[in-house]
C-alpha cells in the first residue's frame, strides 16, 4: 500500500513515520510513504503559497494554485505507476479536518484496503473551499478538538491503517485480537515476573487450561468495556445479545 501526504512540512511527517514498525514495513516493501511539499509547486517567485481570507477574518489560508498543481502531478505519477492514465480523480484524497466523519478502527480497516491514499494537511486557518471541492473526496477527523496543522492527525491514521497492511505486524494474529477489533476493549496482560510489588499474574494465565484463559479474557474484555467505555458496551451488547441460560431438560 502506498501513502502519499500533501504538506508543507514534508521533514516532519518522514521523521514521525520511518521509525519502529511502520519504518520496517517500509524497508521491507509492504509499504510505501512519500512526502510531497506543496511549497514545491507555487508558481509565485517568493514561493508564497498564502494568502489572506475574502471577507476579513483571522489568519491565512492557502491557496488553490499549489494545492491543485502538486494534486495533479502527484495523481499523474500514481497513474502512470499504476500504468493506468484513465484513473484521474479515482485515487482516495483525504482532508484532515476537525469538520470530517470521526476516525474509527473500522474507518482504518475500510482504507486499509486502498492501493493508494493521499492525505491533504492543511495549516493556517485551512484550504480555500474551492480545491477541496475538485481533489476531496473524504473529510477525515480524528477527534473533536483543533490542531494548528493537519501533520498529526495523517501520522495517526496512517499509523492506524499501516498496521493493518498484510505483513507489516509480525504476528498475523495480533491486529485481529486487540482493542477495538470486535468492539470491545482489551483484556489485561501480565509478562514476568511471576509476582511484582507483591501483585501476582492471575492463576488462570498460568493454569495452561487454553478454553478457561480465553473465558476469562472475554470476561475481563467485557468488564473493562462496561466500566470504562459504557457507550462501546452497550453498542457490543446489542449486537451480541446474551444467551439466555440453557434450558437443561431433565431427563427420565
Ligand atoms: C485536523 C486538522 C484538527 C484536526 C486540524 C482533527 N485540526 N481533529 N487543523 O483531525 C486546517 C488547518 C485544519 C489546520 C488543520
Amino acid at each position: 500500500m502506498h501513502f502519499h501526504i500533501m504538506t508543507l512540512f514534508p521533514e516532519m511527517v518522514l521523521g514521525g513515520l520511518h521509525t519502529s514498525i511502520i519504518g520496517r514495513a517500509e524497508e521491507k516493501g509492504y509499504i510505501s510513504i512519500e512526502a510531497v511539499n506543496i511549497r514545491d509547486y507555487t508558481l509565485d517567485k517568493h514561493k508564497k503559497v498564502d494568502d489572506y481570507p475574502y471577507g476579513g477574518g483571522a489568519g491565512m489560508l492557502m491557496q488553490v494554485q499549489p494545492v491543485y498543481d502538486c494534486w495533479k502531478a502527484l495523481n499523474g505519477r500514481i497513474a502512470r505507476r499504476r500504468d493506468d492514465e484513465n484513473n484521474n480523480g479515482n485515487i482516495r484524497v483525504i482532508y484532515v479536518t476537525p469538520q470530517g466523519e470521526v476516525f474509527n478502527q473500522k474507518k482504518a480497516v475500510e482504507l486499509s484496503k486502498e492501493e493508494d491514499l493521499i492525505f491533504l494537511c492543511g495549516h493556517y486557518e485551512g484550504i480555500d473551499e474551492r480545491v477541496l471541492e475538485e481533489i476531496v473526496t473524504d473529510y477525515i477527523s480524528i477527534g473533536d478538538y483543533v490542531l494548528t496543522g493537519g501533520e498529526l492527525p495523517a501520522m495517526v491514521m496512517i499509523d492506524a491503517i499501516a498496521r493493518l497492511v498484510p505483513g507489516v505486524l509480525n504476528n498475523g494474529e495480533s491486529a485481529q485480537t486487540e482493542s477495538h477489533a470486535d468492539g470491545l476493549l482489551e483484556y489485561p496482560q501480565y509478562s514476568r515476573p511471576e509476582v511484582w510489588h507483591d501483585k501476582k499474574v492471575p492463576d488462570v494465565l498460568l493454569s495452561g487450561h487454553h478454553a478457561n484463559i480465553e473465558k476469562w479474557r472475554l470476561e475481563q474484555a467485557l468488564d473493562r468495556t462496561r466500566t470504562r467505555r459504557p457507550d462501546l458496551y452497550e453498542a457490543y451488547i446489542t449486537a451480541h445479545p446474551p444467551k439466555p441460560p440453557q434450558n437443561k431438560k431433565k431427563r427420565n
